[in-house]
């Protein structure tokens, strides 16, 4: 990340600017084009395999229905608290002007290029909005022109047809999506693996693209704005385990903190999860049949931090590059960032590829989403680091809001806890 910059400012003092753009720069595209083409297959696995487990998760019908429910309603509060600090930061609009022009030019976008050709409907009707979700073919909606809320609601569509299928214990495609999944998210660790050399690539040709430091000046805010919110996050679970559950901060803290510790250095729900259910099991007092059923839906479809950051994201995308969003628009964005998080895996970089979904849900003009993309990229491996931090610090605490609330919390401090729950 660091080197590319580097090199950038380099280059321009060389005034080897064209070189990098023809010559660099086409590294970086290739990285861009890579994260938009496992975008959609991954939402489509991982939602139609997220949607249809919640069979598995409707079982246990006590626990699962309410641990749902609970999942949603805290990623639709990590939303609105992304939204709510970037529209009162704006740190897009730090962007100038000139800076805008100098960026669109160099990178060959229309900078008036307004939303893109699947956008252009007949005249916006009051229900316009509805009825642009529903694709009238499937394929059209998967292809480049393609509206990404119309492929999102074939994929719900289909998974929750798969689920009432299950329900009539038949499993058709179980194990193709799982498969499925498997396979989309190999991918999407190699793709990972040549990260660090399409960010160099893009950030050297953005260095290039404008010598005016307000750029950099706007992505330090925008770094500020999701670390406010991820922040504002974590205290809103802390509030939640004092005034459900009577845990204090410090118990809290000391119970999840070594998880905490493992997620900031992985990047990786999956990868933290045999160490958030250990910690949540033996010392936060949650017990065993509640956590081991909570934390792994949770580390599934409930990505708190990563659909905060895409809200906050997005927005300092548009501001930056001059795209006005509209009330729908922000209201698609909030829920597409909570379908993004049920449908985002927990790898590292996973929520920067869901991002792709949001902005192409919002009909974000294809020629400038690359751009857009490459800016936050600048940024975005300390940003994973603390989003996956929120994500598994959120999964511990609905583990326990759901233990204390079937009565299956206990103290682990008090010498054979494992029957001294506080009942209801
Ligand atoms: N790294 C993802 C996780 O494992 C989160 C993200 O990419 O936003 O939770």
């Amino acid at each position: 990340m660091g080197l590319g910059i580097v090199f950038g400012i380099l280059m321009s003092y060389l005034g080897y600017n064209d070189f990098v753009t023809d010559w660099i720069s086409p590294f970086g595209t290739i990285f861009i084009s890579l994260l938009k083409m496992i975008a959609i297959p991954l939402i489509v696995a991982s939602l139609i395999k997220g949607i249809s487990d919640l069979e598995d998760i409707a079982k246990f019908s006590k626990i699962g229905i309410q641990t749902i429910v609970i999942y949603v309603i805290t990623t639709v509060i990590a939303v609105s608290i992304g939204l709510t600090v970037v529209h009162i930061i704006n740190p897009g609009n730090a962007v100038s002007e000139s800076t805008i022009a100098d960026i669109l030019d160099r990178n060959g976008a229309e900078a008036d290029s307004k939303i893109s050709t699947a956008a252009m409907t007949k005249d916006q009707g009051p229900l316009q909005f509805i009825e642009d979700l529903v694709p009238s073919n499937v394929f059209g909606a998967l292809s480049d022109n393609g509206s990404m809320l119309k492929v999102i609601f074939f994929v719900v569509f289909f998974g929750i047809c798969l689920l009432l299928i299950k329900k009539e214990h038949r499993d058709p495609l179980h194990n193709f999506f799982v498969g499925l999944n498997e396979v989309i998210l190999k991918m999407v660790d190699l793709i990972m693996l040549y990260a660090p050399y399409g960010v160099f690539a893009l950030l050297a040709n953005l260095v290039v693209s404008t010598t005016n430091p307000d750029l950099f000046i706007a992505l330090g805010m925008y770094a500020l704005t999701v670390v406010l919110g991820l922040l504002l996050m974590l205290g809103f679970y802390l509030i939640i385990v004092k005034t459900i559950t009577g845990r204090s901060p410090g118990f809290f803290f000391k119970g999840i903190g070594p998880a905490q510790l493992v997620a900031f250095s992985t990047s990786s729900s999956a990868a933290t999860l045999p160490v958030t259910m250990e910690r949540v099991e033996e010392h936060l007092g949650v017990d065993e049949e509640v956590a081991s059923f909570v934390c792994p839906v949770g580390a599934t479809i409930n990505m708190d931090g990563t659909s905060l950051y895409q809200a906050v994201a997005a927005v300092f995308i548009a501001q930056a590059l001059g795209f006005d969003l509209s009330i729908g628009m922000i209201a698609t964005i909030l829920a597409t960032s909570v379908l993004a998080s049920i449908g985002s895996a927990a790898v590292p970089g996973a929520g920067l590829i869901m991002l792709i979904i949001v902005l192409q849900s919002i009909n974000f003009p294809a020629d400038k989403l690359a751009i857009g993309i490459a800016m936050v990229m600048a940024v975005d491996r300390p940003l994973d680091m603390l989003r996956t931090v929120i994500n598994i610090s959120g999964d511990a605490t609905v583990s326990m809001v759901v233990a204390k609330r079937v009565g299956k919390l206990g103290d682990p401090n008090v010498k054979d806890w494992d029957d001294n729950y506080q009942k209801g």
